[in-house]
């Protein structure tokens, strides 16, 4: 019950920023069971993919033959709002941050000093506490904000105004082949997960979800994918571990081209960007899925941990300059004081911010909307009415 109200209220805000609005054409042309469509697309895979089936001949095509975990734990869900999903974000911000510029304090150098650091400890970063301040100073040099509490107000338009510019949310356009998207990142930093998540979202939107196990590191990896193939009864095309992970996304995109599906998922193994081999592993799969769509892959996404405060910042850093990034998620929301770090990558990097993870659950994903991400900060209960 719980689950589904979440989810509905979830849905809700997808529809509203008229997220996955593309409607399937090819909905009727689904398959009830995937195993005999995929065994058959390998077959037309094998025929066609020259280039990379000579890395591969010995590997085979699997389809996710694991039963449906039972309806409770992940999948059930708890109801996760923005404000408890950012629980102990929320605390940091409402205590340290607001608690200050209670009451009618006048604004002096030790107020905006104050202000200073704990937007430093909030995890906001330098660069972007600096703009803020300095924005903040030039108002109150204008006489625009007199009070503590007109600096509190005048605090969350400066933090609209950071996140404001990387609210895109991810739009499937209506295109003819599958709009491939390629999830990347460091170990553990919920790039599965979150692929589980969003295909769950995106099937309950009207779309034909295809996963690719690229990452063929370990077993284990996997599995962890077919589970979650299962789990939203989305095909998943995988090879035995330690195949080529280009190969097994440019035989699930062929795949995907054959059955008409709208969106192929693309999982990677976790890697540093100081892993050269690796990263030139990335480079190779968006290589080899230009071959069959100079377009693909549409989307390429960085999942960041939120937890790990300015790390995340660095690690979507390289990884951009790498291999070229079109999107984040930033997940484990839920689990950290160090949210603010949201602030720091919108500033730093200005690459839309998709997502947003707030649990582990398969609806805790939530399309990113700064307002709202704002408000469930400094607004709901403040105890500074910063609206
Ligand atoms: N609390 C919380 N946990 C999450 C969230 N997203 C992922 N996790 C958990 O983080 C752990 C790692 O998630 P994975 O999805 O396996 O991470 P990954 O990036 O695929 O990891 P590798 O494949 O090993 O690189 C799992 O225990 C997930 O349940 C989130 O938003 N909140
Ligand atoms: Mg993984």
């Amino acid at each position: 019950m719980i689950a589904s109200r979440v989810n509905h209220v979830i849905r809700g805000s997808l529809a509203a920023v008229g997220l996955f609005s593309f409607l399937k054409r090819q909905k009727d042309r689904r398959a009830s069971d995937g195993a005999s469509e995929i065994t058959s697309d390998a077959a037309t895979a094998a025929q066609t993919s020259v280039e990379i089936r000579a890395d591969t001949a010995d590997t085979q095509l699997v389809e996710a033959s694991v039963e449906p975990p039972p309806e409770h734990g992940i999948d059930a869900g708890v109801e996760v709002g923005l404000e408890a999903g950012l629980g102990k974000t929320r605390s940091r911000f409402r205590d340290n941050l607001l608690n200050f510029l209670l009451g009618d304090k006048p604004i002096d150098e030790d107020l905006l000093e104050e202000l200073e650091s704990q937007l430093i400890m909030a995890d906001v970063g330098v660069v972007a506490t600096r703009k803020i301040m300095s924005s903040l100073g030039a108002s109150v040099a204008r006489s625009e904000v007199g009070d503590s509490a007109a600096l509190g107000k005048a605090l969350r338009r400066e933090l609209l105004a950071l996140l404001k510019p990387v609210e895109v949310p991810l739009e499937i356009p209506d295109q003819s082949g599958p709009f491939v998207i390629l999830v990347v990142g460091v170990n553990g930093s919920g790039k599965t997960t979150t692929i589980g998540k969003l295909a769950r979202q995106m099937t309950e939107g009207g779309l034909s979800v295809m996963l690719a196990a690229g990452d063929t590191f370990r077993a284990a990896a996997v599995e962890q994918l077919e589970t979650w193939g299962a789990r939203n009864k989305v095909p998943v095309v995988a090879q035995g571990s330690g195949a080529d992970s280009a190969s097994v996304i440019f035989d699930a995109m062929q795949s995907a081209k054959a059955r008409g599906i709208d969106v192929l998922i693309a999982d990677t193994a976790g890697r540093l960007h100081t892993q050269a081999n690796l990263m030139d592993e990335l480079a190779k799969v968006k290589r080899v899925l230009s071959k069959l769509d100079p377009t693909a892959p549409h989307e390429t996404l960085i999942v960041l941990d939120g937890g790990t405060g300015q790390n995340a910042l660095a690690q979507a850093q390289q990884f951009h300059d790498a291999i070229g990034l079109t999107g984040m998620a930033v997940t484990k929301l839920d689990g950290t004081a160090k949210g603010g770090v949201v602030f720091a990558i919108a500033e730093s990097l200005g690459l839309p911010i998709r997502f947003i993870g707030v649990g582990e659950g398969v609806f805790d994903l939530q399309v990113f909307e700064a307002e709202p991400f704002i408000d469930a900060l400094v607004d709901v209960g403040a105890p500074v009415d910063v609206a």
